[in-house]
C-alpha cells in the first residue's frame, strides 16, 4: 500500500545524508519530479536544466551520452545545482562485480562520485556491487539504488528478481536508500523505509518505439505508490516548451501524491 506519510516526515528513517537532503527538499520545494536528461551536447543539457530547475527535486544524467564533456560540464552542473536547488543522480546502472565498479564511480573521465548525489546499480552481480560503490560512496555521503524493476518491454527484473533486489537492499540499508521501480515493494507496515522512484512517465504517449512504456503520474504514485516520477522526453522532447511541460508534469506528480495523503 502506498505510504500515507509526507517526504518531510520519512526524513527520519533514513541515517544516509543523501536520502533525508532529498526528502527534505522535495517537502520544502513541493516538487517529487525528476528530470531525465538524455541530450548529447553541453549546451542542449545546460539550457534545459536551467529552465526545467526551478520545478524538480532532482536531475538524473547520463553524463556518457555527452559529446563534449568536460570538468567545466561539472563545473556548470554544480552551480546549476546551487542556483535551483535540485540533487543531482547520475544514472550510470553500474552491472559489474565490487572491485570494478569502485573505479567506475570513482575514477576515469567522470569520476560520478566526486558530483552525483545518487547512483544506480542492477543487483545482478550479487552482493559485492553495493560493497564496492559503498566503499567509496558512503564516505562522502551518497546513496544509491537497486533497479528491482524495468519500465522496458519484456524487462527480466520481475518476480523473485525484484524480491532479491529489496532483500540486498534491507543489508545495506545504511547506502541503498531505494529502488529504480514501478510501484511501492514494501507495505508500510515495515519499519523499514525505502524511496522508490519511477522510470516510464509520460502524459501523452504510451510507447517509445524502442521498448519503453508510459504510464501518468497519477498512476504511478498514487495508484502504485511510488515516490518520484522520472520524465524525460515527455518534458524536453521535441515541439516541447520546457519550462510548460516540467510545470505540468510537477503539478500531476504533486497533485497525485496530495491525494494519495489524503485518501
Ligand atoms: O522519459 P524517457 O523515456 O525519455 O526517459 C526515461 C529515463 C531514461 C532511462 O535511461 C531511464 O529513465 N530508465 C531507468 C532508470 C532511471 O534507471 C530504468 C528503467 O527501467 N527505465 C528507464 O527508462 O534516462
Amino acid at each position: 500500500m502506498a505510504s500515507k506519510k509526507k517526504y518531510g516526515e520519512r526524513v527520519e528513517n533514513f541515517s544516509n545524508k543523501a536520502a533525508r537532503e532529498l526528502l527534505s527538499l522535495i517537502e520544502h520545494k513541493k516538487t517529487n519530479l525528476s528530470l531525465a536528461l538524455d541530450v548529447t551536447t553541453k549546451r542542449e543539457f545546460l539550457e534545459i536544466a536551467d529552465k526545467a530547475g526551478p520545478y524538480i527535486c532532482l536531475l538524473k544524467t547520463h553524463v556518457d551520452i555527452l559529446v563534449d564533456f568536460d570538468q567545466d560540464f561539472i563545473e556548470q552542473l554544480k552551480e546549476l545545482r546551487t542556483k535551483h536547488e535540485f540533487m543531482i543522480f547520475e544514472d550510470r546502472k553500474f552491472a559489474d562485480i565490487g572491485n570494478t565498479v569502485k573505479h567506475q564511480y570513482s575514477k576515469g573521465i567522470y569520476k560520478i562520485s566526486e558530483w552525483a548525489d545518487i547512483t544506480n546499480a542492477h543487483p545482478l552481480p550479487g552482493d559485492g556491487i553495493v560493497s564496492g560503490l559503498k566503499e567509496v560512496g558512503l564516505v562522502l555521503g551518497r546513496g544509491l539504488l537497486l533497479l528491482a524493476e524495468m519500465s522496458s518491454k519484456g524487462s527480466l527484473a520481475t518476480g523473485a528478481y525484484t524480491e532479491a533486489a529489496v532483500e540486498m537492499a534491507r543489508r545495506h540499508k545504511d547506502f541503498v536508500v531505494g529502488f529504480i521501480a514501478g510501484r511501492k515493494l514494501i507495505s508500510d507496515d515495515d519499519k523499514e523505509d525505502f524511496i522508490v522512484m519511477s522510470p516510464g512517465v509520460g502524459l501523452d504517449v504510451s510507447t517509445d518505439g524502442l521498448g519503453q512504456q508510459y504510464r501518468t503520474p497519477r498512476n504511478v504514485i498514487l495508484e502504485s505508490g511510488s515516490d518520484i516520477i522520472i520524465v524525460g522526453r515527455g518534458i524536453y522532447g521535441s515541439d516541447k516548451d520546457v519550462a510548460v511541460e516540467a510545470q505540468r508534469y510537477r503539478d500531476a506528480g504533486w497533485k497525485a501524491y496530495l491525494e494519495r495523503l489524503a485518501n
